[in-house]
């Protein structure tokens, strides 16, 4: 099996560190136990340096041998097609995975994050506010009944919801105890960690090339 190889940015600010998106890539090949190197682009020119490969000047994008991929969740689909510890390979288990998926990128990812984003800019938006707000109570009403999204155990699907849902003003936006139960079960396993941990690192170690070449 080929090594995957996982791009992002050389150096991001503070801000977004644990949280850019190829941490979704780096925490899917720990769960699986797949090989994986991290290569980068440039952050300085980043909106034109990488048009080839990420359409939207944005990352991460993912090698598999000859095959290129980029959006995070499309990426994450794949590597989690290599493993039944993130997608069952069995049909209701595969069909009910992809369904949570496309579900916490489209209709809960769709909502919490331009709302971060203007909050962020200081333009809250009450309309998107009460829009967050009704996608978050369903899914709680959903995780008070159930420890997984899907097929009755940890998959991609909740890879990626725990990693939507952990943004710090999303998780700090009400009370929803079965939500935050789930999110500190999730982002509590040590492949999260790892991830998440190693995403720092590398980001600390840029700080200083950084430095030394300015
Ligand atoms: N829908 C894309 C969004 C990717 C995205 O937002 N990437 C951020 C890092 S987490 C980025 O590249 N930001 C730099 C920019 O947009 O200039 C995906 O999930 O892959």
């Amino acid at each position: 099996m080929s090594m995957l190889t996982i791009w992002t940015l050389d150096w991001v600010p503070e801000g977004p560190r644990g949280f850019v998106r190829d941490l979704r890539l780096r925490w899917a090949c720990e769960e699986a136990g797949l090989d994986y190197e991290v290569r980068t682009v440039a952050f300085d020119d980043r909106q034109t340096n990488h048009l080839a490969r990420q359409p939207f000047g944005q990352v991460p994008y993912l090698d598999d041998g000859p095959m290129r991929m980029f959006e995070s969740g499309a990426a994450l689909l794949h590597i989690a097609r290599k493993s039944d510890r993130l997608m069952p390979q069995e049909a209701i288990g595969e069909a009910e995975t992809l369904q949570w998926v496309i579900a916490a990128l489209n209709s809960v990812e769709l909502a919490t994050l331009p709302w971060w984003f203007l909050g962020m800019a200081g333009t809250d938006d009450d309309r998107l506010t009460g829009w967050v707000a009704s996608r978050l109570d369903h899914l709680e009403a959903v995780l008070r009944e159930r420890q997984w999204l899907a097929a009755n155990q940890f998959t991609a699907a909740d890879l990626l919801m725990a990693d939507i849902l952990r943004i710090p003003k999303v998780r700090a936006f009400g009370a929803r105890p079965a939500t935050e139960a789930y999110v500190s079960r999730i982002t509590d396993r040590p492949t999260f960690r790892k991830a998440h941990a190693d995403q720092l690192a590398f980001y600390a170690a840029a700080d200083e090339c950084r430095s030394a070449s300015r």
